[in-house]
């Protein structure tokens, strides 16, 4: 029987220095590769399409938007975030479309909790990320009476069908607590698997925690309760 297919999605912003690596170890994967760039000014979206993926430009900044707008592009059942930035262990792209194509889970994520990270320790900026990611964890833990380690991985796998399911909404980095709240409270089976973080090594952080925390909470409460 062949392997259900899937896309993997790389969402970019100013990645020049990663992405042709990116594409190019993400294309020994699977031949879909699909970048969602948002008005980069490095050349990432050229680069990205001479290294052989398949180029989407978003005409606004986001990574909810760019997520959201990439949905309708993809064929496949089946599809992949990962970060252009080089964080994400590659390799582990088989553990997490696995589950999926066993018929054992509809959404797989990576868990940097379990599988050990690089970045999220040292200075005050990294302790209070993890310090904010951890307490969202534990409220949707507590909400759904979930044991899920890690909310805001960036690396996940879901069925297609699921994605559109969720009703996207978030425009920023808070898409992907949105992912996984509303897979839980949608009743779909989220599996978390441990893959290791690294640290970013070239470039700069799109995240900007002073401007982003109160999106945060206020997404957390609306889709907690909502
Ligand atoms: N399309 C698009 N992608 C974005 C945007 N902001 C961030 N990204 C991408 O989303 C991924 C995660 O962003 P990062 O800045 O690495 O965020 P992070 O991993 O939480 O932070 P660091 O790794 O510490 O820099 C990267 O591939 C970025 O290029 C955006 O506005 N639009
Ligand atoms: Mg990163």
């Amino acid at each position: 029987m062949i392997p259900t297919p899937f896309t993997i999605v790389i969402p970019t912003r100013n990645e020049a220095d990663t992405i042709v690596e990116m594409v190019h170890c993400c294309l020994k994967y699977s031949p879909q590769v699909l970048v969602v760039d948002s008005l980069s000014t490095d050349g990432t979206p050229s680069l990205a399409k001479s290294a052989g993926a398949q180029v989407l430009c978003v005409p606004q900044l986001g990574k909810g938007n760019a997520i959201r707008a990439a949905i309708p592009a993809i064929t496949t059942e089946l599809v992949l975030f990962i970060d252009a930035d080089g964080s994400h262990v590659v390799s582990d792209i088989p553990k997490l479309i696995a589950p999926i194509r066993a018929g054992l889970a509809d959404h797989v994520q990576a868990s940097r909790l379990t599988g050990g990270s690089s970045e999220l320790h040292g200075s005050f900026q990294e302790f209070w990320r993890l310090a904010g990611s951890a307490f969202i964890t534990a409220c949707i833990n507590w909400r759904f009476r979930a044991n899920i380690s890690d909310s805001q991985n960036g690396f996940r796998a879901l069925r297609l069908e699921v994605l559109q399911a969720l009703d996207l909404t978030e425009t920023i980095t808070t898409i992907e607590q949105e992912m996984v709240i509303k897979s839980l409270k949608k009743g779909f089976r989220l599996v978390e698997i441990p893959s290791h973080e690294h640290a970013r090594i070239f470039g700069v952080s799109k995240i900007r925690l002073s401007r982003v925390w109160l999106r945060y909470g206020y997404a957390l409460v609306r889709d907690l309760f909502g």
